[in-house]
């Protein structure tokens, strides 16, 4: 090496600068989160990881001392530990008194994660293929039920270069929760296996069909905590985010009531006329966000798995039976039955921008009203 003293220069200031590459965009830990279990999770991570290292630096450190000092070339003879009761004991105690020592903190943590009793609040969450809802069993929101969607847009992810802040992990409904309540959820599932993440919370919970886990927070810090679906379900699993926002106690009161009156108002939406421009307009909103993943945006669908609507003989043959595929779904197919996930002028404005959109010309109008009398 030509500069030595440069390149020691070199060598220090690179390892006086790393941790400030390594928390500038680049976190390798995990987060130590929002919430007393995910601080519990992580100092137990921490804990480990410290354990393993010192083991690492005892077993690396005796090993390369032993090969070092006690190499045959300098005339060592093998060593025997045979039939040496005292190196038995010790070795077997050792590991022992490691292990309980791990087990002890880690069960006391997994008692605590399991222990949803007491809650203050219930919401049930259920993963669809792919979305998830979130509906609120009791306490001030009591009642409130409503889809979480992708709200990406997807012009920005057909199109790399465009990606937005929070690129896949932003949705059009987030699950709202109250700082410092006790929150239980209970998780199932619509179609497949999905699983609901969210870091910042130290939740990882499997939501099945037919069955119900049961798992609980509470979140000390008002803020967003983002998360996503983490079991591998189907096409669109990448887009099936999760978005928590945790308000203090006025503002997730305000947002409830709010949320009352916007299902008051659909109610009354529901029960009047609506004009075919309206019916289109809404149609293509709820198609972009409901039907498009199979379907696609331009209605052609993708050959093979899911039938495109363009020119669809349900979509331009006889209402009825459009109505009813839509409602009801095609059981055993990914065609998922909406009478339960879209209400009755969201089922309207769709089937009417089916039967008009793509070129389906049919000119048929469906109204709320039609809808409500089918349920
Ligand atoms: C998860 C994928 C998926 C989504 C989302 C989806 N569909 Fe379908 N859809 C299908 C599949 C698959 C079929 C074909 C079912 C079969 O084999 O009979 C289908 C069939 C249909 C048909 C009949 C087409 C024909 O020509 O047979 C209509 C109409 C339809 N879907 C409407 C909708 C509407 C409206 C939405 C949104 C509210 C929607 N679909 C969302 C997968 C999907
Ligand atoms: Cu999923």
């Amino acid at each position: 090496m030509r500069n030595p003293a440069g390149a020691i220069r070199a060598a220090l200031l690179a390892v006086v600068t790393l941790p400030q590459w390594a928390m500038a965009d680049y976190a390798l830990n995990m987060t130590p989160g929002v919430t007393d279990i995910s601080r519990k999770v992580y100092d137990l991570h921490m804990l480990i990881f410290y354990i393993c290292c010192a083991i690492a630096v005892v077993v690396f450190g005796a090993m390369f001392y032993s090969i070092l000092r006690h190499r045959k070339s300098q005339g060592h003879q093998p060593a025997t530990f045979h039939e040496s009761t005292a190196v038995e004991v010790v070795w077997t105690i050792v590991p022992f008194l490691i292990l309980v020592g791990m087990a002890v903190p880690a069960a006391k943590t997994l008692i605590a994660m399991e222990n949803t009793a007491d809650a203050d609040l219930t919401v049930k969450i259920t993963g669809y293929q792919w979305k998830w809802r979130y509906d609120y069993l009791d306490g001030d929101a009591a009642g409130v039920g409503f889809f979480s969607n992708l709200a990406t847009p997807r012009a920005q992810i057909e199109n790399r270069d465009t990606k937005g802040e929070h690129y896949l992990l932003e949705v059009d409904n987030p699950l709202v929760l109250p700082v410092g309540k006790k929150v239980r959820f209970l998780l199932t599932a619509n179609d497949v296996i999905h699983a609901w993440w969210v870091p910042d919370l130290a939740i990882k919970k499997d939501a099945i069909p037919g069955f119900i886990n049961e798992v609980w927070t509470e979140i000390k810090e008002p803020g967003v905590y983002r998360g996503q679906c983490a079991e591998l379900c189907g096409k669109d699993h990448g887009f099936m985010p999760v978005v928590v926002v945790a308000m203090n106690e006025k503002d997730y009161l305000a947002w409830a009531a709010e949320q009352k009156a916007a299902s008051g108002a659909a109610a009354a939406a529901a029960d009047r006329q609506w004009s075919k421009q309206d019916l289109m307009a809404k149609g293509k909103q709820v198609y972009d966000t409901n039907c498009a993943a199979c379907h696609q945006a331009n209605g052609q669908g993708i050959p093979g798995t899911f039938p495109p609507i363009r020119g669809s003989k349900v979509a331009t043959g006889p209402l009825d039976e459009h109505i009813a595929v839509v409602m009801n779904g095609r059981p055993g197919t990914a065609m998922q039955a909406f009478a339960g996930q879209l209400d009755d002028v969201s089922l309207a404005a769709v089937i009417t921008y089916q039967r008009n959109a793509f070129g389906n010309d049919t000119g048929d109008v469906v109204q709320p009203k039609q809808i409500k009398v089918l349920r």
